[in-house]
């Protein structure tokens, strides 16, 4: 009915991968536990806690670090084969240099994969998932070139210590979030407010580091190990507002200025055009003598080009993009660049996030898209969620995943996408970044207020475990 369509009575493959996904910031606690160093996040949220809605932070969390062996059970209850999660890279490298090894560190997540593993769930692990160490924040952070080599002495620690267990490995979350809220609004760490070139810089530093560990594994750990390893990029569909050319054209702008600004480097190769001569040109009437994008040299785009093993996407919500015209000279920024004003459609049912909308067609269109334009031989849906209150009864919550996950396996069957795996954000409500816990996206709930974290199942947590346990959306599928 409406836009939700019909739910599809198909089966999902056997050889379809559901999961549930975590980041080490938003789920672990012990922030300074055991020698782990601090992060940028640590020094975000104690520096200033207004910083965040509620004015909390990610000390304790779900206290994962200790409480492991409980969200293992909760995954073997759920009955999912995939689990992604991240390593905190101060927890191993406590100032982020490959100098001082704190090997407690490594010693947990090499007791929580083997655990993993003997519970026959696969661990699919993404080496940074925003807490830089401290130490590399003060040398420039994400603006600096140099913290490509020190991600890459990271990786290399984490695949010598980690790799010979784990086979899907994914670089950096979300490089344009941590661009663009980091670097760029300022709402997340290091809460820098540089919209016209740090956002640029911050995107250029991401994908070279991400190419670093991509190559590190491919010659020097691949051939033994055997693993995959990937960039996660998060994206929207893109409806354009109207039937017009100019807002289709919109439309176009606002994919390229996100998915593709992340995606074409690594999937084609260099920035994409429209960046390219637009930031070009109203650099040039700003006065600039250089283009506010930082570009990338031959060889760069040659290093970062075809740097992945498949393509690890995060999908939530789908914008309608209008054309807002070329502007004058105003002030320098990313969003004058870009073009576009976006908006959700009418229809579309609101979360309690103000940036996430249900629009399940979304999902089909741009896994079609991504298929077609960046070629990749398999995709992993490795964020997909819903934002609640902290309601058990979460009905929101399943009509969503319902709907998306239709979409989803649609675009599987009817249109020959291969879509490898899914692993759902999130296993459990946890820290959300400038929104503390005000905002839920756990199919398991979370007692913050009580010193054992306890979790309980939501409804949607139910519904989940029988979507895996049948490969079925309704109450009954053909064959
Ligand atoms: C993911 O980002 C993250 O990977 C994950 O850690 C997070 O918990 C999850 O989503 C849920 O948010 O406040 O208007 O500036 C999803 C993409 C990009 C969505 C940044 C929120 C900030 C919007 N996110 N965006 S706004």
């Amino acid at each position: 009915s409406g836009i939700l369509g019909q739910i599809s009575n198909k089966k999902f493959p056997e050889s379809f991968q559901f999961g549930a996904a975590t980041a080490a910031y938003q789920i672990e606690g012990a922030w300074n536990e055991d020698g782990k160093g601090e992060s940028m996040w640590d020094r975000f949220v104690h520096e200033d806690p207004t910083r965040i809605k509620d004015g909390q932070n990610g000390d304790v969390a779900c206290d994962s670090y200790h409480k492991w062996r409980e969200d293992i059970e909760l995954l073997k209850e759920l009955g999912v084969t995939l689990y992604r999660f991240s390593i905190s890279w101060p927890r191993i490298l406590p100032d982020g240099t490959p100098s001082q090894i704190n090997q407690a560190g490594i010693d947990y997540y090499r007791t929580f994969i083997k655990a993993l593993k003997e519970a026959g769930i696969e661990p699919m692990v993404t080496l940074y998932h925003w807490d830089l160490p401290q130490h590399l924040a003060e040398l420039g952070g994400w603006l600096n070139e140099e913290i490509a080599d020190y991600f890459g002495d990271y990786a290399r620690i984490a695949f010598r210590s980690f790799g010979e267990d784990v086979k899907l490995w994914a670089t950096i979350n979300e490089p344009k979030t941590t661009c663009m809220n980091g670097y760029g609004s300022g709402e997340m760490a290091p809460g820098l407010k540089l919209l016209a070139d740090g956002v640029y810089q911050c995107a250029k530093v991401q994908l070279l580091a991400h190419a670093k560990a991509y190559h590190i594994y491919h010659d020097e750990f691949a051939a033994q190990q055997g693993g995959k390893i990937s960039i996660v990029i998060d994206a929207t569909y893109n409806e354009p507002a109207s039937d017009s050319d100019l807002d289709k054209f919109g439309a176009e702008l606002e994919t390229e200025f996100n998915l593709g600004w992340y995606a074409n480097p690594v999937y084609i190769g260099d920035w994409p055009e429209l960046m390219k001569t637009r930031i070009a040109n109203r650099s040039q009437l700003e006065g600039y003598s250089f283009s506010r994008l930082a570009e990338f040299t031959p060889e760069e785009v040659q290093y970062v080009k075809g740097t992945f093993d498949y393509f690890a996407l995060n999908m939530y919500t789908s914008l309608v993009a209008h054309y807002s015209g070329d502007f004058g000279i105003g002030e320098p920024s990313y969003y004058l660049d870009k073009g576009t004003s976006t908006s959700y459609g009418a229809d579309w049912t609101p979360s309690i996030a103000s940036w996430l909308y249900s629009y399940p067609p979304g999902m089909r269109k741009l896994l079609n898209l991504v298929w077609t334009k960046y070629n990749p031989s398999s995709i992993y849906v490795t964020e997909n969620g819903w934002a609640t209150d902290t309601s058990l009864n979460d009905q929101g919550r399943i009509d969503y995943l319902q709907a998306y996950l239709s979409n989803l396996l649609e675009a599987i069957l009817e249109d020959g996408v291969n879509v490898a795996g899914y692993t759902t954000w999130s296993l459990l409500d946890n820290f959300e970044w400038a929104q503390g816990y005000t905002q839920r996206f756990g199919i398991i709930s979370v007692d913050f207020d009580s010193p054992n974290r306890t979790r309980t199942f939501k409804d949607s947590g139910r519904w989940y475990q029988k979507v895996v346990a049948t490969r079925c959306l309704t109450d009954s599928c053909d064959g």
